[in-house]
């Protein structure tokens, strides 16, 4: 008989789930919500497949009891969740909705109670969409002005419950691909120039995130951000072709972790935007460069990189059989998980990483007799944490996992198509349902191991 070794992860690694308040909450203009950008962009025909609204999404908003005893009996001791800031400031600054903040107090009261500690994110892109009528949205730093107050108060207010904070979810996903004629809110094509603006209030705000739980976080708090970098993976873990991919790295993340670890726009910034830089305040580095204590990287996916002519990277494109979710972003490349945490450990030396977001969104079949065979995304996920645990042993410091997502939500402009829960989501009834992933993903955070 062979035994198996058992393929563990470190004592006490994180393990949990992830959302983000626009996409399962609904209750879009309930108790003084204010509208957000994607709500506006929801309502502009044309922007989000089928007319799809986030205005009931999974009806998070009343049912979290109910989806927190489940994610409980899965075995999920962590979630990381975000703040809808239109819910706390309709305008996005002035005057503070009372009624927001107690959601969110009953929200963390129902955590406690079933056992999850909360992982909280202060902006996952629903901008106040005041913010964008009256300043421009990211263009202006006026809106970082607003996050400062923004960030204050819910550090202050649930800074006694709450100790792990992110600043931010993905801020390419909320600059280029909302101001730069892609298909995210508030779906502006800007010039170059001010969609590196948008970057640079971005930061900013980041900056604001990290003071805010230094000053009022209390004992034990923690801040990071969360990054979608772009992870570029050697075609051969060869010297030369992961000399390449390192490069490549530095160069297609100088927008956002540059800065970040070296408090500056240096060298690697100044050659991606050439004149198109973002103007800015010396001053700002003092906010942007403030140390952190983790970073979150949302990792679905990577590009492949050779090194070509006198080891100039030369990134690849995929062909078409190139196996890829019903998600047409989303290839299959587990090594993501692998190269995406080296290169950060390696390039700006980050001490503390976790895996904010990782998972795989497919148009699924509704259940039959009570099961949801999603073999496609248990072994997507799967194949990605062998890579995970490869970097883990040779000694790059991932802390943690966080799936997304705990349950199908509103895809932004796929709307409720795409589905990326490992709980089947029926939008009409609200009936919850595990999908196969569930049950296993299940087996792994009580084993903490592959399984
Ligand atoms: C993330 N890409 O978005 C977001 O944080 C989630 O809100 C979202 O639901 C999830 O991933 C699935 O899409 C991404 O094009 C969107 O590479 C696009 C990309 C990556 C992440």
């Amino acid at each position: 008989m062979i035994k198996s070794r058992p393929q563990t992860f470190p004592k006490n690694f994180v393990w949990g789930f992830a959302a983000a308040a626009p996409q399962i909450e609904g209750a879009a203009f309930t108790d003084g919500k204010g509208e957000s950008i994607w709500d506006r962009m929801a309502r502009t025909p044309g922007k989000v497949h089928n007319g799809d609204t986030l205005d009931v999404a999974c009806e998070h908003y009343t049912r979290y009891a109910e989806d927190f005893k489940l994610m409980r009996s899965l075995g999920a001791k962590h979630y990381r969740l975000s703040l809808a800031w239109p819910r706390i400031y309709p305008n996005g600054d002035g005057a503070v909705n009372q009624k927001g903040l107690d959601f969110y107090h009953r929200l963390f009261d129902s955590m406690d109670k079933h056992g999850l500690t909360p992982w909280v994110t202060m902006f996952h892109w629903d901008l106040p969409q005041s913010l964008e009528t009256r300043f421009g949205g990211w263009r202006d730093r006026r809106t970082a002005d607003a996050f400062a107050t923004y960030a204050d108060t819910i550090v202050k207010t649930y800074g006694d419950r709450v100790k792990n904070w992110i600043t931010l979810n993905e801020i390419l996903c909320f600059t280029r691909l909302g101001y730069g004629g892609h298909d995210k809110a508030p779906g502006l094509s800007c010039s170059e120039q001010v969609v590196n603006q948008t970057y640079h209030t971005a930061l900013l705000c980041h900056g604001h995130g990290v003071r805010a739980v230094r000053e009022y976080g209390g004992k034990g708090a923690r801040v990071g951000l969360t990054d979608n970098c772009s992870v570029s993976v050697p075609l051969s873990e060869t010297a030369a072709d992961i000399a390449a991919a390192r490069a490549q790295f530095i160069h297609d993340n100088a927008r956002v972790l540059d800065p970040i670890y070296t408090g500056s726009y240096g060298a690697a910034y100044r050659k991606l935007v050439g004149k198109h830089a973002a103007k800015f305040e010396k001053r700002d580095f003092d906010l942007i460069g403030l140390p952190t204590d983790f970073l979150g990287l949302n990792i679905y996916t990577g590009t492949f990189v050779r090194a070509g002519k006198g080891g100039k990277p030369e990134q690849l494109s995929f062909p078409a059989a190139y196996p890829t979710a019903d998600a047409p972003w989303l290839k299959h490349v587990p090594q993501s998980l692998y190269w995406g945490p080296r290169h950060v450990a390696e390039i700006y030396g980050v001490k503390a990483i976790h895996i904010t977001e990782n998972g795989a969104g497919y148009n699924d079949a509704s259940p039959v007799k009570g099961e949801v065979n999603d073999l496609h995304r248990l072994n997507l996920v799967r194949g990605n944490l062998g890579e995970l645990r490869r970097t883990i042993n040779d000694g790059v410091p991932v802390k943690g996992f966080f799936l997304w997502s705990f349950m199908d939500n509103f895809e932004w402009q796929d709307g409720y198509e795409r589905r990326f829960g490992v709980v089947y989501c029926d939008f009409k009834t609200q009936k919850r349902t595990p999908k196969f992933s569930a049950k296993w993903y299940q087996e792994v955070m009580k084993a903490n191991a592959l399984v």
